[in-house]
């Protein structure tokens, strides 16, 4: 059986899915065991599983590969408006099983495994994760393919092929430690390398990467080459198999050895490396931009081939420049890919040839921008230095566009320059790229409600009002076949078992639990899925670390990238309460508590690091403590990623989404925990504000100051009042600031110190930690009453439909790209 999902188009039952045309029995058998004896060249004693898990990649991709080619024509036969999503980031984990899922090749697969009795676990355990990104929102970018895909939209994702993805974090003694993720060791099963379709990037200089910086050499312009990789991004029902195409960096075959280094062929031959190393590593900042000159290569390089390639395909079927925006939308994932504004430019003036107006007007309809932070420190901006050497051409056309957006203030606000200069491009020998994405494009928009909303009246004030058009929210979604079908197969059973499987493609009809809510039968059956699910993590964490969890006890999570403004440190504030009041009261009736933390820290933030470590010595105290081991417990899961995401999520009861109001854009673990049946503690922040609505508030455990009041708080927000005014954040703040969790660390004393007193708590820790508390008592009240715990986590599933990254692409579709789904034929 095959779906669709799409909302806003109607249904259609003419194309079939790669589960549909596959010969139910020894056709795939055959494909295993000859990449089992072939690939590798080994005799069967000495196969492994990764070999195993090679051969099963490697089948699944043959299988699929005929609908691959088959989408690929369809579109270049029906020539459909094409949507390109440009991202840093694509953190898109693993692959094997999310195509098995996704090609509904589950019976099939498991038959392969019986008949070869293989460790189904184990194998999939052989693939890395693809960590090309630091969060959520690369994680967002791999969502978004799934949907695009499942709704048969001809779409492709552009990114790059860094060599090392988000780097694997081990915990030393508490702190944390990096190591480089090497995924490309083995060679990975996924990727298809198109070397034919490779493209060439001009730069105005040369240069060379010491000391881990660049430093340019002026007046020899030099090219880069980029290679395309391209991997399959299959549609749930195999129906519409799409291209995610990742650029690899490389030096051109002409280069000209003679010029570089005099005539040393060896010498020249090592700079090479230079070049490939463009692609060598993702930068690890979340919400930081990195004001380095690699990460500007990187970006221009991702925009320069992605446009190269999708002009190029456009003008194979397209003679008329004009009919760019009819046939191209191009969605810019931040501003990391947005000098897109500037090269589109260049091309449409330097090669189609174009006068200013018309380019200008094309460039503006083809791309579209989405904001995800308002964090200043986020913001990206580089020199006007680097685009002399490394872009002089762009350079010149960010000056026009700069002059005619400065005329266009002049002439809404007349004299008033404040405003001209506060949406200029240019300023300070910086160009400001959010601006340059605004003015460029025909949307911008944020991740979430209040997001949208305070970027348009606070972040970008002035340019909401000179284009309030442009301006519009798309609330962030997830995707339920990895997020529910994939990771949480008995809840997906149970539901299905309830309501059928049109969920899994048109998330809304989740709605269908609500009269379940009181249904003992069903109640029960989510309860029990919940457990196995706990059971299972339980069993994992045993075995993978040695240490032991409760599974009686509440399993209360937060993961999500270390950050002040995530406050892992007020949960931790929260613990050392609970920890207080049983050290005062042994006897205090409370539930046991597994607390789980899991989260990097980018290696240069180091106030983030020290909350890591800090977090540990909690673990470290409350197992060394007769009193209350046994019923507090604190994890630290070590090296987040996303295949640790499927499955603790599952497994949790409480979902902590507990950031300063006014600070997370979104969010989106926090829909992932709600469509798991968690039941969310949190402030009024990003998207748990809609989710909460949805749910009604009183299924939420809300608590803390709204934006609105922490913006409000500014000139005087006074952290000692609280330490003053409140025992209980006074004993806490005692106890931590005495060293009981840190003995001879000082550094981390001092640290916390600062953050939440000295320093002023900019992200308002203590006023919180109070309604934290009082929350969290109500929690633990309903946990004590299984059945209304239950038809709360019922609630939250049933209303987590509209959190579907399918609402959200039918959304961009319709409102942004003007773009219509293209089934295959
Ligand atoms: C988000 C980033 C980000 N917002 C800079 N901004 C980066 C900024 O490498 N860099 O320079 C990398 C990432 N990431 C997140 O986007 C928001 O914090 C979340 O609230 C949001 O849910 C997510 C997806 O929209």
């Amino acid at each position: 059986k095959a779906h669709r999902a799409q909302p806003s188009t109607p249904r259609d039952h003419s194309s079939e899915g790669v589960a549909d045309s596959i010969a139910q029995a020894e056709y795939p058998d055959s494909l295993f065991e000859s990449h089992l004896l072939f690939d590798h060249v080994l005799p069967p004693s000495e196969v492994g599983n990764r070999e195993r898990y090679e051969a099963m990649a490697r089948s699944v991709r043959d299988l699929l590969s005929h609908h691959w080619q088959r989408t690929d024509q369809t579109y270049r036969r029906e020539n459909p408006k094409r949507i390109y999503y440009l991202s840093m980031e694509f953190l898109i984990g693993r692959s094997l099983s999310n195509n098995i899922v996704n090609l509904q090749l589950d019976p099939v697969a498991a038959k392969l495994f019986t008949r070869h009795q293989l460790d189904k676990a184990a194998i999939l355990e052989e693939e890395p994760d693809a960590g090309l990104g630091n969060g959520g929102l690369g994680r967002l970018a791999a969502c978004f393919l799934d949907s695009m895909a499942t709704m048969q939209l001809p779409a492709m994702g552009y990114g790059l092929r860094y060599e090392y993805g988000m780097f694997k974090q081990l915990i030393v003694d508490g702190w944390q430690r990096e190591q480089p993720d090497n995924w490309l060791r083995r060679p990975d099963p996924w990727e298809v390398a198109r070397p034919g379709e490779a493209v060439e990037i001009r730069l105005g200089c040369s240069f060379e990467i010491r000391g881990g910086s660049l430093r340019a050499i002026e007046g020899i312009p030099s090219s880069l080459i980029g290679i395309p990789y391209d991997r399959p991004i299959v549609g749930y029902g195999g129906k519409t198999i799409n291209t995610l195409r990742l650029w690899a960096s490389a030096t051109p075959d002409n280069f000209d050895f003679q010029e570089f280094s005099g005539g040393d062929f060896v010498d020249a031959l090592a700079e090479r490396l230079t070049a490939e190393t463009v692609t060598r590593v993702l930068y690890p900042d979340d919400s930081t931009a990195e004001g380095r000159g690699l990460r500007f290569v990187q970006e221009y390089f991702l925009v320069a081939c992605s446009l190269a390639d999708l002009i190029r395909r456009f003008r194979s079927g397209n003679p008329d420049w004009h009919s760019l925006p009819d046939k191209v939308a191009i969605q810019l994932n931040d501003t990391h890919p947005s000098l897109a504004v500037a090269e589109l430019m260049r091309i449409l003036l330097d090669e189609a040839g174009l006068e200013w107006v018309s380019a200008w007007d094309l460039t503006k309809r083809t791309l579209a921008y989405t904001n995800h932070t308002l964090l200043p420190e986020a913001l990206e901006s580089w020199p006007m230095r680097w685009f002399e050497l490394l872009l002089p051409r762009h350079l010149e056309i960010i000056v026009e566009i700069d002059r005619h957006l400065r005329q266009e203030a002049a002439d809404r606000w007349p004299g008033d320059e404040g405003r001209a200069a506060c949406v200029g491009i240019l300023g300070g020998g910086l160009v400001r790229m959010a601006n340059l994405a605004i003015a460029g494009s025909h949307s911008t928009n944020g991740v979430a409600a209040i997001h949208s909303r305070l970027l348009r009246e606070a972040t970008v004030r002035d340019l909401a009002e000179l284009f309030p058009e442009r301006f519009n929210n798309k609330t962030n979604g997830i995707t339920p076949r990895r997020w529910l079908l994939l990771a949480n197969p008995r809840l997906a059973h149970c539901i299905t078992e309830a309501i059928g499987d049109s969920w899994i493609t048109n998330a809304s009809q989740l709605r269908g639990l609500l009269p379940l809510a009181d249904d003992k039968s069903f109640v029960a059956s989510i309860r029990s899925a919940k457990r196995e699910a706990k059971l299972q993590f339980r069993d994992w964490l045993q075995a993978t670390s040695g240490i032991a969890v409760d599974p009686e006890s509440i399993f209360d999570s937060q993961v999500k990238r270390i950050h002040e403004y995530k406050r892992q440190l007020l949960n931790g504030l929260r613990i050392v309460a609970l920890y207080n009041r049983l050290k005062a009261n042994p006897k205090l009736d409370i539930q046991p508590r597994t607390f789980f933390f899991a989260g990097k820290a980018a290696p240069a933030y180091h106030v983030a690091k020290l909350i890591i470590k800090f977090l540990n010595n909690v673990a470290a105290t409350i197992d060394g403590d007769p009193d209350v081991r046994g019923r507090l417990k604190v994890v630290f899961l070590p090296d987040y990623n996303v295949s640790l995401a499927e499955r603790l999520i599952p497994a949790s009861d409480v979902s902590n989404q507990i950031s300063t109001a006014g600070y997370e854009a979104s969010g989106t673990s926090n829909m992932k925990f709600m469509m798991n049946g968690a039941l969310t503690i949190g402030t009024r922040d990003g998207a748990t504000i809609e989710m909460a609505e949805a749910a009604g508030e009183e299924n939420f455990f809300l608590f803390g100051l709204t934006a609105e009041q922490v913006a409000g708080s500014r000139g005087w927000y006074n952290p000692w009042w609280h330490y003053e005014n409140e025992a209980e954040t006074r004993a806490v703040l005692d106890l931590l600031l005495s060293g009981h969790f840190c003995r001879n660390e000082p550094e981390v004393v001092n640290a916390l110190r600062n953050v939440l007193l000295a320093g002023g708590d900019t992200y308002r820790h203590l006023a919180d930690l109070g309604p934290y508390l009082d929350a969290d008592q109500r929690l633990q009240t309903l946990y004590s009453r299984p059945d209304e715990w239950s038809k709360n986590a019922i609630l939250n599933i049933a209303s987590s439909g509209r959190f579907s990254s399918d609402r959200t692409i039918a959304e961009y579709a319709d409102e942004i790209w003007n773009a219509k789904p293209c089934p295959v034929t």
